[in-house]
């Protein structure tokens, strides 16, 4: 056999590398085959611009919270703040057969439109700034009113007794963020005789313009003692200003609380500004979800509103420089103690809410200690106050009223057992518990009124009875401004008769004889805050001789089996979904708070509105 020469052992080599070569192209090729057959799910992000910080740290959330998940691919496009490139980018995605998209508009509402178009083929999530109606499947978003509040105690504080001046640098003109800030800033500084804003200003975000801007300013006003800026860059901008001119003695408050270089943390730290706001992005929630979303998981909220926290340099420890919200303190890991009271009994509604509490807490093997209060607030506050001396991880309430709670919250913070708000809101500033779980009531009452008047077209003069719910309870109070809200365009309808059913159907019947000894046949309609006062009244208008859903149309809310079975017997006409379901998220989100992470301010369910048309089809499918 031939010795084998060294030109053997190159080509021989060459062979081998070009065979790995081959292989591996081939195996890359074939990895990419299996890769694009695991890839699940293709999310679109349309993103307003890539030139706020802000945004930038968004679009990271993004990718490094779906880089978690190897089924998911996401891909990305800039609207470089134009809304015209953002409608054309949200259509191209749609073309590439995105199954989600998340969308951070440029302009809410000339993005309405596409937004609701792609609404109609796959699930939506819109980020920050909410598009106008309800055609997306989730908002998710800061809340700027309330921000801008924080920050008007917080710069009231700063001033003191002796009051002072203030300059307010504005972001984009005209957007929503802005309008929310200032107003709620506005708010709080008009209640303080000595405190003035001298002067606001645009700066569109950035922190150049703010610099020049408030060059401009400082000649008009060398006198300023605080300056509260929209977004951290602008205070920075602010400051810069300040100092070039030479100006001493003038603190600074910024929003968003961003980690990084330049970021409103370091800002804290270094001393430049004495504060600033957490806004939180919102793109980790938004990937969480669009998973949840894209796997059909149940109890999908329609929004979600993200808490803000004021960073001094008293807490910015508890900021790293990789989150803008408090490193967790994980607790032990007990069965979890959640104590709940519960209002009463009152309703389908509330039976209904009770059991899927009782479900969820069986489900995710927390320990429910459960009290009812007949309809009682000091029955609930005394339940509050035993969960305080048993010492459990989480307390959460439905308040039967909104007011007269502060003492009993102000004891459950002081003993460190944080709450939760679940169904009604409190009349409190929403430091004094930790979220709130339930419906956009006010848009319920709109959506009871624009169905009146969409059904009830044509007709000159439309006396309306309206049967409230508990006096001093939030459903009653914000259903009957959303439904006085509507009315006020449309003048032929009127509220002749309002009375309070107290949420039961006994209640509902009587009240609705009253209403019709005094007003006799001349009742065109009936607005019930919910179902069981609806069905009470139906009695009583049939007990008069009258058909009801015929004589008298019939609306009202909670959408409960019996309404419909009073759909199909043509004696109710429309119900407006009220979703007592609200167990499996409390169980999330009590999980969530004893892991020690972040929960949002609020977290408002997603609801439908049903007609006779649909309650055929629906009944099946209705849980409550
Ligand atoms: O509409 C009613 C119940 O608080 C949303 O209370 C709940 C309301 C519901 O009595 O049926």
């Amino acid at each position: 056999m031939n010795a084998v020469t060294k030109a053997d052992k190159i080509i021989f080599f060459l062979i081998v590398c070009l065979v790995t070569l081959f292989f591996s192209g081939c195996a890359t090729e074939q990895e990419r085959a299996e890769e694009r057959n695991q890839i699940q799910f293709l999310i679109g992000v349309s993103q307003a611009n890539l030139i706020e910080p802000w945004r930038v740290v968004m679009t990271r959330e993004i990718k490094e919270e779906a880089g978690k998940h190897k089924h998911l691919r996401v891909v990305f496009t800039d609207a470089a703040q134009s809304s015209q490139k953002q409608i054309n980018d949200v259509e191209k995605l749609l073309q590439q057969g995105i199954d989600l998209l998340i969308i951070s508009p440029n302009d809410a509402s000339v993005l309405t439109p596409v937004v609701a178009k792609a609404y109609k083929k796959i699930p939506v999530i819109v980020l920050d700034r909410a598009v106008e109606g309800y055609d997306y499947t989730l908002f998710i978003g800061p809340d700027n009113h309330s921000i801008g509040k924080q920050a008007g105690k917080f710069v009231a504080d700063l001033l003191g007794s002796r009051g002072g001046n203030i300059i307010e640098i504005q972001g984009l003109n005209g957007s929503p963020p802005v309008r929310d800030r200032s107003e709620g800033f506005q708010e709080v500084i008009d209640k303080y005789g000595n405190i003035k804003i001298l002067d606001r200003v645009a700066a569109d975000w950035q922190r150049d313009k703010a610099e020049d801007e408030m060059k401009k300013i400082l000649k008009k006003y060398p006198d300023v003692d605080i300056v509260f800026a929209h977004n951290d860059p602008m205070a920075l901008g602010a400051y810069k200003a300040t100092r070039e001119l030479g100006l001493q003695g003038v603190s600074f408050v910024g929003i968003d609380g961003l980690p990084g270089a330049n970021g409103g943390l370091q800002l804290v730290k270094d001393g430049i500004l004495q504060g600033t706001f957490t806004c939180p992005t919102g793109g980790k929630e938004a990937v969480q979800y669009a998973i949840d979303i894209l796997n059909h998981e149940k109890g999908i909220p329609k929004k979600i509103i993200l808490r803000s926290n004021k960073i001094t340099r008293d807490n910015v420890a508890l900021y790293t420089d990789r989150q803008n919200e408090p490193v967790p303190n994980v607790k032990a890991k007990h069965k979890i103690v959640l104590g709940f009271s519960q209002l009463g009994r009152e309703s389908q509604w509330r039976l209904a809410n009770s059991a899927s509490i009782k479900q969820a807490a069986k489900d995710e093997g927390i320990e429910l200690l459960f009290t009812e209060a007949d309809q009682k607030q000091e029955l609930q506050i005394q339940s509050i106050r035993d969960f305080i001396k048993q010492k459990v991880d989480v307390i959460a309430f439905a308040p039967v009223v909104e007011d007269g709670w502060e003492e009993v919250l102000q004891e459950a913070k002081t003993a460190g057992i944080p709450v939760i708000i679940s169904d009604r809101t409190v009349n409190l500033d929403d430091s004094m518990y930790t979220t709130f779980i339930g419906a956009d009531f006010e848009e319920e009452g709109r959506r009871a009124a624009r169905w009146l008047v969409q059904n009830m077209q044509g007709r000159t003069n439309v006396n309306i009875v309206e049967l409230q719910g508990t006096v001093g309870s939030t459903p009653a109070i914000d259903r009957k401004k959303g439904f006085e809200e509507i009315l006020r365009e449309h003048p032929q309808f009127k509220i002749v008769d309002s009375e309070t059913g107290d949420f039961t159907r006994d209640e509902g019947k009587k009240v609705m004889e009253d209403c019709l000894r005094r007003n006799g046949t001349d009742i065109q309609a009936v607005f019930a805050h919910n179902d069981d006062m609806a069905l009470g009244a139906i009695e009583a208008i049939e007990e008069s001789g009258l058909k009801p859903g015929k004589d008298i149309v019939i609306v009202s809310i909670d959408a409960t089996k019996n309404a419909f079975n009073a759909m199909l017997a043509g004696k109710l006409n429309c119900t407006v979904e009220c979703n007592p379901l609200l167990g499996p998220q409390l169980m999330k989100a009590v999980k969530t708070l004893v892991a020690g992470r972040q929960l949002p301010v609020r977290i408002i369910t997603s609801e439908e509105v049903f007609s006779q048309e649909v309650a055929r089809k629906e009944l099946p499918y209705r849980k409550y």
